[in-house]
Parts: structure tokens; sequence; C-alpha cells
């Protein structure tokens, strides 16, 4: 029996050991071929005797002259055929809606008889043409004309912190002066030394960042706002509706809290609270025509727990025609495992060495066919400082994954494509905000939750300390100023996305299966699924390659 073939590697291995050589184009058609194995089997029966290259030409030849092995109908001797996927080469189950997925990759999917125009999962017929009416199963490349892509809020290059505590007071002001000026429109602020010269009794209300939050011997709770010129305490009393947005509360963010001075002018009782938020009627943007993006992170190459087979697929699958509108590929962070990230984490790598994790990373990387533009930002586990804002890739490592020619940016940015504003952070502060958050705002099983807790505070980074280190800049790059149209995170390695205000949040899984860490502490990660988003219409359609 054969083994069945899953990537261009192992399509390319296979001609080595045959002693061929393979034009590129060559190896993408055969690794995209329904039967890959028993495509190369005709094409090496079809290459001359002293032509030592196997040639895309070839390959189209081949493959015409063997019924049944491109038109998607075959069933390949060797590889397994899953009773929920619709092509003979493993393709990918769907799910698609605007809600957590509860099971990916539980829907029906698209009938796989090919050559019926229109049908999901099959080629529109008003752009075949000769090519594709010979390989229905193959991606056509794109020519990347309409493409669009432009970035922002990079700290790339533009680092100036030295460290120094004036940098944190910098910082600080400058996450101050941008959210509160979200704010001040919205309410009658006075700042807080006036306060408590004014009369009791009087409305007012502050915008501040809080401070402190304490429950009172009462069961009510003292939120503690500071801005520029001081801080002033606020009341939250237990019995008024109000009492539920305190759960919601991190240290460090900035609200505006409204309500009535006490007598004696020493604190303000509150009746509402705002957060900077986004306007409940937000319109995103959208692209003009009909492409894709699919939204990945948290690769981890190099960990034992690597899902190389599930990359193998989703890259194979990416060849395939059904794949034709995904133009861009976007990774949020971890590319690699990285070394000494946590304790302990040694006695699970597979590659030990962190440059040699990148190279076996941009390996897998030029999996994805080169016409997809690739957009990667950095994670806790990459080779970049940890504190955010995390700069881009240096040219070292840049040099290492330059095969594919992909937008290397800092974490966060936000990435435009084709007008809309996608904006990409790793997600570290996620595990914070679902720390603190009741379980119904935020937890690891609906990860798009905290990241609208995010979107509502218009920061990535709300609360300062923890695990989460900030560095100190001159501005702060953290702050949510524009808002985006897309959100996309990853970092807690469970698949979760829906909507806020018309946002799009998107948390992608990853591509690592359980690790002793995850084991001890009952944590199953989503692995192996792809989120793809439709950017004409902010439709997601989840793909499972597990
Ligand atoms: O993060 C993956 C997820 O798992 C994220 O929610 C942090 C958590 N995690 C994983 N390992 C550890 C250890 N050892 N301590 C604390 N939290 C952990 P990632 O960035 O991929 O490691
Ligand atoms: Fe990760
Ligand atoms: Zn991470």
């Amino acid at each position: 029996m054969c083994v069945p073939l899953e990537s261009e590697v192992r399509v390319v291995r296979e001609l080595v050991s045959r002693g061929y050589n393979a034009e590129r184009e060559a190896v993408t058609l055969l690794s995209g071929a329904p039967d890959p194995q028993r495509a190369i089997e005709r094409t090496v029966e079809a290459v001359p005797e002293d032509a030592p290259t196997v040639t895309a030409d070839h390959v189209r030849s081949a493959v015409d002259d063997g019924a049944g092995v491109s038109d998607g109908t075959s069933v390949s001797d060797g590889a397994p055929t899953s009773d929920n996927t619709q092509t003979s080469s493993g393709g990918p189950s769907e799910t698609k809606g605007v809600n957590t997925p509860e099971e990916p990759g539980a829907n029906t999917p698209a009938d796989p008889s090919p050559g019926s125009p229109g049908e999901p999962g099959t080629r529109t017929a008003s752009e075949s043409d000769a090519r594709t009416h010979d390989e229905p199963g193959t991606r056509t490349p794109s020519d990347g004309d309409a493409r669009e892509i432009a970035i922002a809020g990079d700290i790339t290059g533009e680092s100036t912190g030295t460290g120094e505590y004036s940098d944190f007071v910098s910082v600080f002001r400058d996450r101050y002066e941008r959210l509160a000026g979200q704010l001040r429109g919205r309410v009658n602020h006075r700042p807080t030394d006036t306060l408590e010269r004014m009369s009791g009794g009087q409305e007012a209300a502050i915008v501040g960042m809080v401070n402190d939050i304490r429950s009172t011997a009462n069961g009510h709770w003292l939120v503690e706002l500071e801005d520029t010129n001081g801080t002033f305490p606020t009341l939250i009393t237990k019995n008024r509706e109000l009492a539920g947005v305190v759960d919601e509360l991190v240290l460090d963010e900035v609200v505006a809290i409204e309500g009535t001075l006490a007598d004696d002018s020493g604190i303000l009782f509150a009746d509402s609270i705002h957060f900077p938020d986004v306007p409940r009627t937000y319109s995103p943007s959208t692209a003009d025509r009909h492409v894709q993006a699919a939204l990945i992170s948290d690769v981890h190459v190099g960990s034992q727990e690597f899902v190389g087979e599930a990359w193998d697929r989703f890259t194979e699958w990416l060849h395939t025609a059904e794949a034709d509108p995904i133009e861009y590929l976007l990774i949020a962070g971890d590319m690699v495992e990285g070394v000494g990230v946590y304790p302990g984490q040694d006695e699970e790598l597979d590659i030990v060495d962190i440059y040699d994790q990148y190279e076996a990373f941009s390996e897998h990387l030029k999996q994805v066919p080169g016409d997809i533009e690739v957009v990667m930002i950095p994670g806790n586990h990459d080779a970049v400082r940890l504190a955010e804002p995390q700069p881009a890739f240096d040219e070292e490592l840049r040099s290492i994954m330059s095969a594919h020619d992909a937008t290397i940016t800092g974490n966060p940015s936000t990435v435009t494509i084709e007008g809309v504003d996608i904006l990409m952070y790793h997600g570290v502060s996620l595990d914070e905000v679902i720390a603190e958050l009741p379980a119904a705002k935020a937890s690891y099983d609906e990860p798009h939750r905290a990241m609208y807790q995010l979107l509502k505070k218009r920061h990535v980074a709300p609360q300062y300390g923890g695990k989460l280190r900030v560095a100190p800049e001159d501005h702060d790059y953290l702050s949510i100023d524009e808002v985006p149209d897309i959100f996309h995170t990853g970092h807690v390695h469970k698949l979760g996305y829906g909507t806020y205000h018309n946002v799009l949040a998107v948390n992608s899984g990853c591509w690592q299966a359980q690790t002793d860490f995850q084991k001890r502490n009952n944590i199953q990660p989503d692995f192996g699924l792809a989120a793809i988003v439709d950017l004409d219409t902010l439709d997601v359609t989840i793909r499972k390659f597990v």
C-alpha cells in the first residue's frame, strides 16, 4: 500500500527519491492533485528518460492521460477517506455562521460531484478556462493586481523607550489622553481637583483611569479614578443595576463615571459608567470584490505537539480550487515554540535551537501557495522582545523566513487589506481579561467575548502589570484609536468568533496539540482549524484539518 502524500515537501521528497528534480509549478500541481501519489506515478511514467526535471507540462500531460486522476472523483488507494470530507485528498469540512461554532466541522459539506458550476466547493463557471477544465481540483494562482495592503500602528523601528521612569509616565499619560479624548465629549466632566471645591449634592462627571477597586463592608463598591490632576473616589451602590458593570472594570482602564456629589463633596455617587467603546451603529468597511483571508495563529513549530499533519492538510487544501478566493493568510503570532518561555518547556521541544525552529517554520510556510500574501506579527513565544508593543522580526529572522516575501509587522498592528482594517494582536492580555472577569463575560470557551472587552475598553492591554509586560514608549501603541473592521487575536489556543457592535472578532486556534501544562490544567486546545473570512461580507467559515 502506498503512503498518502499530503504536502509539497512530500511530493519533492518522493520525486527526489526517484532521482528527479521538479519545477515549482509541477510540485504545486502534484500536491494539489486529488490523489498526489497516483499523479506522481503517472507523471514519472510520462517523463522522458533523459529529462532530469519534472515540468508542469509533464504533470499536465500525465494527468490528462490518467483518467480519474484530475477530476476529483477518484478515491486514492492509500489516503484515508473520512466520512465528512468532500475530496479524495482529504479536503476539510466546514461550518459557516457568525457565532461560535459549537462543533467545528459538524455541518454537512458540499456535494462532492465535480463540475457543477456555482455550487460551493466548485470553481465558478464564468472563470473556467482550458486549464481549470483540465484540472478542476487545482488552485488558479491569482495575479495579485487587485491587492492592496497597508500597515499602521506598528512600533517597528519607532521605539524610543529607554526604560527610564519618565518613559512610563509618558506612556501612561498618552494612554489617558487618547482614551479620555474618546469620552470627554460624552459627559460633562470636571478635573478631580476641582470636585471637592464644588458644592455638595451637585451632578458631576469624572473621566479617569481606574486606580483602585474595593468592596466596602456593606457590599458596595469604591472605585477610585485618577486623572492628570489627582484622584477622586466614586461609590457604586450594590443595589443599583450598575453594580453588574463593576465586575467588568479592570485596573488602569479609562472610563467616565457620572453621578451626584456627596454633601461634603468628598465622594461621587455613581449613576452611570461609560466606556470608550465602539459605537453601536459602527458600519464596517468591506472589500469591493469576493476575496477571502485565512486567519490563523500559534503555529508553534519546534514543539513536540506541533500538528504537522494538520498543517500539511491545510496547506494542501490551499492549493485546491476551493481555496481560490483566499488571497491572504494572516498569522497572529507564536510562529515557533521558542525556548525558555515557561519552566520545563525544554522537555517538550522537538527542535531545541530557536533559529532552527524558524528554519523549520519557513519550510512549512513554503507549502503555502506562492500567490497568497502572508502577514505575520510576533507572539510571546517568538524571538523578539516580550514587552508590548513588540517590534516585528529582525533582519536575521526575516532572512530565514524570506521565501514567502511576507508582510512582517509588529504586535499589535492594523493591516488594511482592500479597504478592510484588521487589527492584529497576539492576545497575551486575553489571559488576564479571562482571569479577572466572570465566565459569562469572558472565558476560554468563548475567547471572542474577552476580545469584546478589549474593544469596549478600546485598548488591547487595558490592565498594566501581571504577566503582560508593557514597554515604556513615547506614545501608547496599545490603545485602539480607530475602530477596526476585523479584530484578530490568538494566544489562548481556543477558536471563537462573533461580532461586537458590527466589528468581527476572531480568535484563531492553534497548530499545537495539548501540552503537559494544558493537560495538568484540563485545557483542551482547538488545533488544526482555520477561520476563513469573506472580506466582502465579513462572513466566517471554519475549516477543520484534523
Ligand atoms: O499560550 C497558550 C495558552 O496557555 C495561553 O492561554 C497561556 C497558557 N499557558 C500555556 N502554558 C502556560 C504556562 N506554563 N504557564 C501559564 N500559562 C500557560 P502560549 O502563548 O502559546 O504559551
Ligand atoms: Fe501560543
Ligand atoms: Zn501566545
